[in-house]
């Protein structure tokens, strides 16, 4: 058995999490929050048999979509000014970051 983390844009956890279920799949949603842009994120936990990882990951690349965001960055030298000049960068954010990894047990108590 294996456990999918997905860590998802909140714009997607809604549709992702209802195709998931749609396909027979549970999920877990966990509010979190991104360590670079400490914007909230969605993650979610998936249990499901070896063989339905490739399917579980098709549905989470087909529901989650990857967005263009614009941060402001400090330029570098800033030391030298008496002000603390910004520079716009643009990232691409998600769609989905997906972890796999084994299971030990699975119990419902
Ligand atoms: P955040 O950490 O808030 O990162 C949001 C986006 O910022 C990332 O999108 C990436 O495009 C950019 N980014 C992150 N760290 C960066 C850096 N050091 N320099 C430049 N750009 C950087 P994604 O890669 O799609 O990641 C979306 C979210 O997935 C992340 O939100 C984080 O919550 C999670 N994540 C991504 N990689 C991870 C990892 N290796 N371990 C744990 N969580 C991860």
């Amino acid at each position: 058995m294996k456990l999918v983390i997905a860590i998802v844009q909140d714009q997607d956890a809604a549709k992702a999490s209802t195709a998931l279920a749609s396909s027979g799949f549970q999920s877990t949603r966990l509010a979190s929050t991104g360590g670079f842009l400490h914007s909230g994120n969605t993650t979610l936990l998936i249990g499901v048999e070896n063989e339905q990882v490739g399917s579980v990951c098709n549905i989470l690349k087909s529901t989650c979509q990857a967005r263009s965001k614009t941060i402001n960055t400090v330029l570098p030298m800033v030391d030298a000014l008496d002000s603390f000049p910004t520079y716009p960068v643009d990232i691409i954010v998600g769609g989905a970051t997906i972890f796999v990894t084994d299971v030990d047990q699975f119990i419902r108590a």
